[in-house]
């Protein structure tokens, strides 16, 4: 039987990021994926135009439905819209942590604004969401401007970057992957702290192409090697080399030739 793999996350209407980039990615690991949708979002290869979060009850009963009926491998959380959906996911988590079954690993993405600039998480969810959904995961795979939001730290030099990784480790996540993206240098690194050592992981930075959806297919690849059966750190190599992969495989999908922003196309 195929190993599940559960994103709750937004729809994103141009299919690189949320919900669709992470059942694409999901499936390409040849794990099943399973969706719990927490928001509606009205956007293309230009930006997001408009976000529509559901009903915090529909995102409790859709994570519910699904556990009470299957069982799940592996979680991933991204885009979570606004606190009525983030204390719905929370409710549900924590029923779930307290069953005899337990919680499967899950893997944060703590999404909180677009590329484009747009909102994905109200900040009034801010707080909860450092008080109440790190604790419940086993891994938050920032970037660096949302490291230093959650952190309070620049992170602008090697020493600052660890003490940033350090207290949201502190924050209760069981491990922390810093992101290299948005990071400087020839090679792109991601850095796993998991409370006592850092781990780094660096591959090529593929300089010339902007990509939509690479923090949500790196998370859920991450999400779908641990429902595999894989450590921590074999998921997070197999994640960063299928990242760079999507990359270097990336198109543009926009009609217009001077909208440089690509999209994975996973042929593989
Ligand atoms: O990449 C962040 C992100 C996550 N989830 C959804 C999004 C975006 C960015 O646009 O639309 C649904």
């Amino acid at each position: 039987m195929k190993p599940k793999v559960l994103t709750i996350a937004g729809s994103d209407s141009s299919g690189g990021a949320g919900i669709q980039g992470d059942l694409k990615t999901i499936h390409s690991f040849g794990a099943y994926g399973l969706c719990a949708v927490t928001a509606v979002t009205a956007q293309n290869s230009k930006g997001v135009s408009g976000v529509w979060p559901i009903d915090g009850e529909a995102i409790y009963s859709q994570i519910m439905n699904l556990f009470e009926d299957i069982k799940i491998d592996a979680v991933k959380i991204g885009m979570l819209g606004n606190l009525c959906v983030l204390k719905g996911v929370v409710r549900a988590l924590e029923e779930i942590k307290s069953s005899p079954e337990g919680l499967p690993p899950v893997v944060l993405d703590p999404v909180l604004v677009s590329s484009s600039g747009y909102n994905l998480l109200e900040p009034e969810g801010i707080e909860f969401f450092i008080k109440k959904l790190i604790p419940l995961s086993t891994v938050i795979t920032p970037n660096l401007p949302e490291a230093q939001l959650l952190s309070g730290e620049l992170m602008d030099y090697s020493d600052s970057v660890k003490k940033g990784i350090e207290s949201i480790f502190n924050l209760g996540c069981a491990n922390v992957i810093l992101k290299g993206g948005h990071r400087e240098g020839k090679l792109a690194e991601d850095l796993l702290y998991d409370g006592d050592t850092f781990k780094s992981f660096s591959e090529e930075r593929i300089l010339s192409k902007e990509v939509h959806g690479t923090g949500c297919i790196f998370s859920s690849a991450v999400a779908a090697n641990l429902a595999i059966g894989r450590s921590l750190e074999e998921s997070v190599s197999a994640a960063k080399k299928h990242i760079t992969e999507v990359i270097y495989h990336s198109e543009q999908i926009s009609r217009e030739p001077e909208n440089r922003v690509c999209y994975g196309v996973f042929p593989f």
